[in-house]
C-alpha cells in the first residue's frame, strides 16, 4: 500500500499531528485496557489520568483506537468516554481484525499489537501500556500465543510496561521473544517484573537504568536497520505491589474458572483480567492503575530524550 493511500485511514488529532510534526515526543496510548482491561467508570478515569501523566512529563499523549472507518491517534475526552461506556461491547482489535473494522465502520480498541501498528503509521515509536499479551498457560495444547508477540517482532515500536501477568506463561513468553529477536529491558530491574509484583524470577536480557540509556539503545537498532519492537519492562512501584502469594491463588482461580467454562481464542484476556479484578475485591485495579501511571511517565521520559537525539 501506498504511503497516501494509507494516510487516508489514518488519522492524527490535530495536538498529535503538531507535535510529530515538530518533532516533540508522543506516546501511544491503547484502548483495550480502556474497553476490555477495567471496569467503568474507573477505566475512563485511568485512561484521563494516564495522558495527564504523559503530559506532565513533557510529552503528547496519543491514545490510539478505530472509529468511523479510521484509525485513530489522539482521542477526545468524549471519545474515550464512549470507548469506556461501551466496554466489552466495542471489538477488541488486533491486527487481523483492523481491515473489518475499518470496513463496517466498527468501533474498535486496539491491542497492544493493533496500537503499535497504528503508532508505527503516525510515527509514533514509544508506547506506554499495563502488560503484554503473550505466551498463554498451556499453550502447549491450547496454541494460544498473543498476536503481541508476533507484532513485537516485526513492528518497530518499543513499548513500556509491568511486565506480563502471571495468567500466562512468563518463561516461555520470554522465550518467544528470544526466537523472534525481541530485546526485553528491566528499567532499574535485573527480573521481569510480573505485573502486580515486581518480580518473576525471571531474568531480563539487559537492565538499563536511564531513560537516556534506554532512548540511546532504541536508535541504535532502528538506526541499524533492526525493525521490531522492544520490550521495556518498569516494575510497579514498591508502595503499590501485590503480596504474590495473594495473586497467584486469585490468579490460579481465575484460570481454572476459565478453563471449566471453556472459554476460548480472544475471549481468554479478557475473561481473566475481569476475574482477577472481581477476585481481589478491586485490590488489583488499584494497582493496576498506578503501574499504568508509572509506565506513562517512563514512556514521556524515553520519548522526550528519544525527540532530544
Ligand atoms: N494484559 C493486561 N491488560 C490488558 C491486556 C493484556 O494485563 O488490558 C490486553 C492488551 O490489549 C493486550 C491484549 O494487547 O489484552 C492481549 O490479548 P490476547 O491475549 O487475546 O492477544
Ligand atoms: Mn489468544
Amino acid at each position: 500500500m501506498k504511503k497516501t493511500e494509507t494516510q487516508e485511514y489514518l488519522e492524527l488529532s490535530p495536538e498529535v499531528e503538531s507535535a510529530l510534526r515538530d518533532g516533540r515526543p508522543v506516546v501511544a496510548l491503547e484502548s483495550t485496557i480502556i474497553s476490555h482491561g477495567m471496569p467503568y467508570p474507573k477505566n475512563v478515569e485511568t485512561a484521563l489520568q494516564v495522558e495527564a501523566q504523559v503530559r506532565s512529563k513533557g510529552a503528547i499523549p496519543a491514545t490510539i483506537a478505530i472509529m468511523n472507518g479510521k484509525l485513530k491517534a489522539g482521542l477526545t475526552t468524549d471519545e474515550i468516554e464512549f470507548l469506556g461506556k461501551k466496554g466489552l461491547a466495542v471489538i477488541k482489535s488486533s491486527r487481523r481484525d483492523i481491515p473489518f473494522v475499518l470496513a463496517k465502520k466498527e468501533t474498535g480498541a486496539t491491542t497492544v499489537a493493533a496500537t503499535m501498528i497504528v503508532a508505527h503509521l503516525a510515527g509514533i515509536r514509544i508506547f506506554a501500556t499495563g502488560g503484554i499479551g503473550g505466551v498463554h498457560r498451556f499453550a502447549q495444547e491450547t496454541f494460544d500465543i498473543s498476536a503481541d508477540l508476533e507484532e513485537l517482532a516485526r513492528t518497530s515500536v518499543a513499548v513500556v510496561c509491568a511486565g506480563a501477568k502471571s495468567i500466562l506463561d512468563l518463561g516461555l513468553t520470554l522465550e518467544y521473544l528470544e526466537t523472534r529477536g525481541v530485546p526485553v529491558i528491566g528499567y532499574k530491574t535485573k527480573e521481569l517484573p510480573a505485573f502486580y509484583c515486581r518480580e518473576s524470577g525471571f531474568p531480563v536480557d539487559y537492565q538499563l537504568d536511564t531513560p537516556e540509556e534506554i532512548a540511546q539503545v532504541l536508535s541504535l537498532k532502528w538506526q541499524t536497520g533492526l525493525e521490531g519492537g522492544v520490550v521495556i519492562a518498569n516494575p510497579i512501584p514498591e508502595a503499590y505491589a501485590l503480596p504474590k502469594a495473594d495473586i497467584d491463588r486469585i490468579i490460579e482461580q481465575a484460570l481454572s474458572e476459565a478453563r471449566s467454562r471453556g472459554i476460548k481464542g480472544k475471549e481468554t484476556t479478557p475473561f481473566l483480567l475481569a476475574k482477577i479484578v472481581e477476585l481481589s475485591g478491586g485490590k488489583s485495579l488499584e494497582a493496576n492503575i498506578q503501574l499504568v501511571l508509572n509506565n506513562a511517565s517512563l514512556a514521556a521520559q524515553i520519548a522526550a530524550k528519544l525527540a532530544d537525539r
